[in-house]
């Protein structure tokens, strides 16, 4: 009792806030990863996180938002599941003068309702994907299938607009097939399997998949299917997981744009600053993608995101 008179007004402060967290589930080795640092960055700062895993269900998601607003939290981040019908909640949460930050996916509602958006440029990922099959095919011909991420998902949405603007005027490429496999691995091989089922293996050239663990369950088909991996079929994904680098690595993957899973750092700076002295932050905080090829020693990246929570 004694030390806790003692402590600084801010300190006490900070150490009070309450804040809960409305996160889609654990579809990926990413999501694992983005709860497991959010944890992490919380309990650093003294912060109590409720959690709430919603098991990739909107009406999940809506129900622990309204119980948050019940308990009266000082915030709330939500990672959306899917872009549409957030409008009615998030209302909700204005009316009750608690700010929300989402996390890692955007929503279609007017940005009043939110304080700011902790994303990648989902739409550049894709571009950035489609660009690198550009310049490795080289003019020659190649028929892509692809992996969606969650129908009506932000990164789905976005991912396969942004990969359709990088090889848009590149006639040589041709989306030949495209189904969601839903961000997870297992769906990634069973969708992958109907799509080497359905072209035969050795008319699809290049596989682009919305997430890294749609490729790692490709992988698994395709050779099962006795082709290979990385080489008779192209892979490009988007994350970088340590498994990708790792795939990668083992030239059975061809690249992965970065997708980091400390979204939570920068959501929790701005809320910090925003209660305690109404600071406004951007409405977009914008994190990195970054390319990762062969010509990465991704070994080292492998043992290194070992330790970053995943
Ligand atoms: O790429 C994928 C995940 O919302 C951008 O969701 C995120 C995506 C991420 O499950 O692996």
């Amino acid at each position: 009792l004694a030390s806790a008179i003692a402590l600084a007004p801010m300190a006490a402060m900070a150490a009070d806030l309450t804040i809960g967290f409305s996160q889609i589930g654990s579809e990926s080795g990413w999501r694992a990863a983005e709860t497991t640092v959010t944890r992490q960055e919380a309990e650093r700062r003294g912060i109590d996180l409720k959690f709430a895993d919603a098991q990739q269900k909107q009406e999940n998601q809506i129900k622990a938002i309204r119980s948050f607003i019940a308990q009266g939290v000082d915030a709330i981040l939500i990672a959306p599941v899917v872009a549409t019908g957030w409008d009615e909640v998030l209302e909700e949460a204005k009316d009750a003068e608690i700010p929300v930050v989402l996390l890692d996916r955007t929503v279609d509602a007017d940005e009043s309702l939110y304080l700011t958006a902790v994303t990648s440029d989902l739409v550049h990922e894709g571009e950035v994907a489609g660009q690198w099959l550009v310049d490795e095919m080289n003019g020659e011909e190649c028929r892509i299938v692809e992996l969606q991420g969650t129908t009506g998902s932000s990164p789905a949405i976005d991912r396969k607009t942004g990969f359709e603007q990088g090889i848009e005027g590149h006639d040589n490429l041709e989306i030949v097939r495209s189904q969601t496999g839903d961000f997870t691995r297992a769906q990634g091989k069973v969708v992958m399997e109907s799509f080497l089922k359905a072209e035969g293996g050795e008319n699809i050239c290049a596989l682009y998949a919305h997430n890294d663990d749609m490729a790692v369950g490709a992988i698994q088909a395709i050779k099962e299917a006795g082709l290979k991996p990385g080489e008779d079929i192209r892979i490009v994904a988007i994350d970088a997981v340590p498994d990708a680098h790792k795939a990668i690595a083992d030239g059975e993957m061809n690249a992965t744009i970065e997708l980091t899973p400390n979204m939570a750092g920068p959501a929790l700076d701005a809320l910090e600053a925003y209660l305690a002295d109404g600071t406004e932050p951007e409405k977009w905080i914008q994190t990195e993608s970054r390319l990762f090829t062969a010509d990465d020693d991704n070994m080292a990246i492998f043992n290194e995101k070992k330790d970053l929570g995943y």
